[in-house]
């Protein structure tokens, strides 16, 4: 075995195991866990110190999650997935010229995705021979001219596409897109598409502003949080401490879904429901409600219902109102047309799509009312369906019934992923440009901005799978696993003439690759950026709307690594020679970037300065401070009927009827498509990824035994087979008719056709399934 091929000590094991996990989240657990990873790392001190800056002042932001710090805690930030991230990004492992000497790009397919990015970082510049199918060193230079003849060579901008992947730098991201732009397209699909897109959509048309509203404060200022469709116990795990405070100082905490997670499960309600209704002695203030996948929609209608019942009831009777009439006649528009909406909605169709019994229903929503100040958050359970604007905007409902924003202590918390998306879209990565931006761009800069659309993730891959798109440009991430319908995908990356891929680490995204293809290695967060006029740090916006530096901390592997801004300048300056701007000039110096970021993009003015304050700056949210930038001026009720069915038509008219519905998801080891172990400690299950979790009596309904292989097949009603092979069926505590599985093994079966409804967003989160026996069986066939 050469040094490229070892696998860590937690490589797979022979056999899957599964033992449900006794110990709570956090803990002494993930402490051992980070020991392990400390232990197995072979840059182990240097990790450590650069750790204990991570999210401090003068330290690099945590490559990790978007959660924001508590401003006023000086306390070393960090948490074992942080960790993980950071060492995982601080190895001393090179992918350099002679690895790629050894691997032709057919033998490296053959491997796994975790074997890939645990080779090491990417180190020098490389190019695609298909005489020898393997990757060769190419200088900078020869690189950014071989892209810029790509670009100048297309007979429209428009069929050139630019993805971004949400670990970009503001300047990063704020440089791609003004070169993007001067050179002629709004094609910027993003990992937001595939993400949070969903939530920016609905708070756009409800509230006018496509951000949380809530800032760290607020949490500790609530009265009641709602964790709508969220794992924070692995994927946001600082999360937790402010959940736990809430519930010591007696704030009711509620979660929504239907896996009980671990880290959330401690917020489960301990007693009878029916108790707390009647009036019991004994205290609580924690639920867990698990609902049908998608019928969270359905629950927020159905205690909106409630909350109108009562309202009458207290009416009628005198009693204080459950309404907030000041708030809603000052602000609210459309409130009417919403009541008769809820009205019309029946109890039947309520309890049937939402998977929960009435008197679940009753309790979330009387404890909804109960707190005065309340905080709801979510993520991916809700933000990746069908119906997920309409969802979300039925959460902005119930929360302006109550005046539940724009006050301490109260409102809506969207928690982003990557720890710069937010950021990403503030700077301009936006295949949908506001005019107030383009406007800004074109006055500063003096060249004709295109106003045209541009594609997102979803547009992008139908485009270069109908030859529309011919040049494929990534900064960060991994496009041909992240995204759904990995066959096609993979068939419309191939289809390129070129293509780009900026990155850290080597993953399946360059060797699905194009006619001519290139690697260009950059630095991460944690690494020094040296520029011309010295060392720079960069900045990030977290989900709070907080902008912060970051000063990478390690010295970078190789001198061939190039930053993120200055990766786009080469690109830029090769494509499109000094215009609109001098763009390695720009680069010397950051501080020249983030004048122009000031000068373009609102609530960066004086940037430069406000960066240097401890702790970054907040950049303010309007519908925070009860300003509505919708077009009616006010926050609007979306009067939104439920779905007629959650499954989708073009399923039911083919006349197939689903075993189950999947949702895919992230395990405790995993970034998004990179792997960092085989495990999923919190789910008990050990050495395997390819595990489909179901529930017991629907294994048995279904003909099969838990432990079994089995195949999954994804109904649609089209002509593609949608297929993966060689799942275990363990047996699990999931609602009947569910199945959950690992993103991004089970992307094949995502159609590409399933999209949120004006969002565009894959319904990763609702995939109606088939189960048969895997052919490699060797047990029953
Ligand atoms: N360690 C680590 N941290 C990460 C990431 C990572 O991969 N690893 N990824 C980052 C990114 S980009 C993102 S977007 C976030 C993702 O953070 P999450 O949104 O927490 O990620 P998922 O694993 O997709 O989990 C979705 C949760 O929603 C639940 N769920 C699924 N369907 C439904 C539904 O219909 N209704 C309800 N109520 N719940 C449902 C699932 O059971 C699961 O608990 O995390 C970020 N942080
Ligand atoms: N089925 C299913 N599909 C999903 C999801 C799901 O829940 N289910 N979730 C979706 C979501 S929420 C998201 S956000 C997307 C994620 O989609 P992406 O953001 O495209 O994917 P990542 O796995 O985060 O990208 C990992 C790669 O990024 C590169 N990288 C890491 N750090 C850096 C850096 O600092 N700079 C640069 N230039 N490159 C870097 C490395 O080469 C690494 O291999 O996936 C989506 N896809
Ligand atoms: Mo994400």
């Amino acid at each position: 075995m050469t040094s490229y091929e070892k696998l860590p000590d937690n490589a797979p094991a022979a056999s899957p195991r599964y033992q449900p996990y006794p110990g709570p989240a956090g803990g002494w657990g993930a402490l051992r866990s980070v020991a392990k990873a400390w232990v197995g790392s072979d840059n182990a001190l240097k990790n450590i110190r650069a750790l204990l800056k991570t999210n401090q002042n003068g330290g690099f932001d945590c490559p990790g999650c978007a959660w924001g710090d508590s401003p006023e805690s000086g306390m070393v930030k960090f948490c074992e997935n942080g960790a993980k991230a950071v060492n995982w990004e601080a190895t001393k492992r090179r992918v350099d010229a002679a690895f790629f000497a050894r691997y032709s790009v057919s033998a490296l397919l053959t491997q796994s995705d975790y074997w890939l990015e645990y080779q090491g970082r990417l180190t020098e510049p490389m190019v695609y021979d298909p005489l020898s199918d393997r990757y060769q060193p190419i200088e900078w230079d020869a690189a950014f001219a071989l892209i810029a003849r790509h670009l100048n060579d297309l007979t429209s901008p428009d069929q050139a596409e630019f993805y971004t992947s949400g670990r970009a730098s503001n300047e990063a991201a704020y440089l791609y897109q003004l070169f993007v732009r001067a050179y002629g397209t709004n094609n910027f699909p993003d990992c937001s598409n595939m993400c949070h897109e969903a939530s920016g959509v609905a708070l756009g048309q409800s509230v006018g502003v496509g951000k949380g509203t809530v800032t760290y404060d607020d949490f500790e200022h609530a009265d009641a949080i709602f964790v709508w469709g969220q794992n924070p116990g692995t994927n946001h795990p600082r999360m937790l401490d402010p959940l736990r405070d809430a519930v010591k100082r007696g704030a009711q905490v509620v979660c929504v879904n239907p896996l009980k997670e671990r880290g959330l499960e401690r917020f489960q309600h301990p007693q009878n429901p029916l108790e707390m209704l009647t009036n019991s002695d004994r205290p609580t203030n924690t639920a867990f409600f698990r609902p049908a996948l998608g019928g969270d929609m359905a629950l927020l209608r159905g205690m909106a219902k409630f909350l109108l019942q009562w309202e009458r009831e207290a009416q009628a009777k005198g009693e204080p109102a459950i309404f907030d009439h000041a708030f809603i006649a000052e602000h609210g528009h459309g409130v009417a047309q919403y009541l008769a909406v809820v009205d019309a909605t029946s109890w039947e169709q309520i309890q049937a799509q939402s998977g929960l019994t009435l008197a679940d229903i009753e309790l979330s929503a009387r404890m909804y009312c109960k707190g005065k100040r309340v905080i709801m958050c979510w993520a991916m359970g809700i933000t990746q369906h069908r119906h997920s604007v309409p969802t979300i905007q039925e959460i902005v409902n119930l929360m302006l019934l109550r005046g539940n924003l724009g006050v301490a202590g109260a409102g809506l918390c969207p928690v982003r992923g990557h720890s710069n998306v937010q950021g990403d879209r503030t700077m301009g990565i936006n295949e949908r440009p506001p005019v107030a931006l383009l406007d800004a761009l074109e006055q500063r800069f003096g060249f004709a901005v295109p106003r045209h659309n541009g594609h997102n993730t979803v547009e992008a891959i139908h485009a270069m799978l109908e030859g529309r798109a011919k040049v494929f440009i990534g900064l960060g991430g991994n496009f041909a696993q992240a995204t759904p319908d990995t066959e096609r995908t993979a068939q419309a990356l191939r289809n390129c003439e070129l293509t780009v891929h900026i990155s850290t680490k080597l993953n399946r995204s360059h060797l699905v690759h194009g006619k001519q293809a290139l690697i260009l290695p950059c630095l991460g967060r944690t690494d020094i950026d040296l520029q011309g006029e010295g060392p720079q740090a960069v900045t990030v916006e977290d989900s709070f709307s907080m902008v912060h530096a970051s000063n990478g901390q390690l010295k970078p592997l190789s001198r061939q690594m190039r930053s993120e801004p200055a990766v786009v300048a080469g690109i830029a300056a090769a494509t499109l020679g000094k215009q609109p701007v001098d763009w390695h000039w720009l680069v010397a110096d950051y501080d020249r970037i983030r004048e122009l970021i000031a000068d373009t993009i609102p609530g960066f003015a004086d940037f430069n300065q406000r960066l240097r304050l401890p702790g970054g700056f907040y950049l303010g949210n309007s519908a925070g401070s009860r300003q509505w930038k919708t077009a009616s001026g006010r926050a609007n009720f979306k009067a939104n009927l439920l779905p007629d069915s959650l499954l989708d038509e073009r399923v039911r008219a083919s006349g197939q009827v689903p075993d189950l519905i999947l949702q895919s998801m992230r395990s405790h080891d995993q970034y998004n498509t990179t792997i960092y172990g085989m495990d999923d400690r919190y789910r008990g299950v050990r050495g395997q990824r390819d595990v489909l979790f179901v529930n017991e009596a629907d294994i048995v309904r279904l003909g099969f035994q838990p432990g079994q292989k089995v195949d999954i097949v994804s109904l649609w009603g089209d002509a593609h087979v949608r297929r993966v092979h060689g799942f275990t069926l363990l047996a699990f505590d999931i609602p009947a008719g569910q199945a959950a599985a690992y993103y991004p093994e089970v992307n094949p079966l995502v159609p590409l056709e399933s999209i949120g409804d004006g969002s565009h967003t894959p319904t990763s989160k609702f995939i109606a399934i088939k189960l048969e026996r895997a052919r490699d069986d060797g047990r029953i066939v």
